[in-house]
């Protein structure tokens, strides 16, 4: 499964020249008995099998092993499951910053708990669903980190420029023809005016991110707070802002309504 899709993007570009590197261990390879298992019933019953602990360490004591060698240190091991800090990109960016990564994939109903206290394993989730196993899982992680590290995107989305690096959902994008199927692409992105162009975006991208995500929509006025109303009104900047930026609320001026 691995690189699998992710040799047709982005990340396998930067995998083929080296900016990064991945190496797959098999779990079933670490099975000692002969029918190669890796899983058993669980303890105190129930459905579905549990990931064996000895198996799963024997694997993982492989892969520190691998990593200490090839970049001098673990780094964090995480194993992906729905009951994790659930995947940002806040945690893209952290793990971005780390020299190397374990990523445990599991199957069935998951694996034993010792496991993952003995090798500290932080668990992480993609989102509330049930996938069949780690490993698309590990497949976003991959896709969302690689695409940090330096180089990779060249100067495409740099410096922030992304609607989700300020807490935002994308604005509406548009493309040739300007005219197409009988809808027209808005007048502004044609104007040339670069300052009315960001304004544009970015109230699209506020609109788009209060009607459909409450809760990005709260961190993000929690986190960029209104200007105090009185210090704002003494000048003439405050009562029309032309930067949109500096008003992420919207409540200088009088612009409710527009
Ligand atoms: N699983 N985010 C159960 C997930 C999952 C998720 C992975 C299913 C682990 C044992 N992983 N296995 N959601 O649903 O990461």
């Amino acid at each position: 499964m691995f690189p699998g899709p992710l040799g047709h993007s982005l990340a396998g570009r930067a995998l083929e020249h080296g900016t990064w590197a991945l190496e797959t261990l098999d779990i079933r390879s670490f099975a000692r008995d002969k029918h190669r298992s890796v899983d058993d019933t669980p303890f105190g019953g129930g459905p579905g099998m549990v990931m064996r602990p000895d198996v799963l360490d024997a694997a993982l004591e492989a892969a520190t092993a691998q990593a200490v060698a090839a970049r001098g240190e673990r780094g964090r091991a995480i194993y992906l499951s729905p009951r994790g800090r659930v995947l940002d990109q806040d945690l893209v960016k952290e793990l971005a910053g780390e020299r190397s990564l374990i990523l445990l994939c599991g199957r069935y109903e998951g694996v034993d708990e010792r496991v993952l206290e003995k090798h500290a394993l932080e668990e992480v989730s993609l989102g509330d669903f049930v996938l069949s196993g780690g490993e698309p899982a590990a497949l976003c992680l991959i896709d969302a980190v690689v695409r940090l590290l330096p180089g990779v995107m060249g100067n495409v989305e740099t410096a922030g420029e992304e609607s989700f690096e300020r807490g935002l959902l994308e604005y509406p994008h548009y493309t040739r023809p300007a005219f197409w199927d009988g809808r027209q692409v808005p007048a502004v992105l044609l104007s040339g005016d670069h300052g009315k162009v960001r304004a544009w975006r970015l109230e699209q991208a506020e609109a788009i991110t209060e009607a459909r995500r409450p809760d990005l929509w709260s961190r993000y006025l929690e986190s960029r707070p209104a200007p105090k109303v009185k210090k704002r009104r003494a000048t003439k900047a405050a009562a029309q802002p032309s930067n949109p930026a500096d008003d992420p609320a919207g409540t200088a001026g009088s612009n409710e309504d527009s």
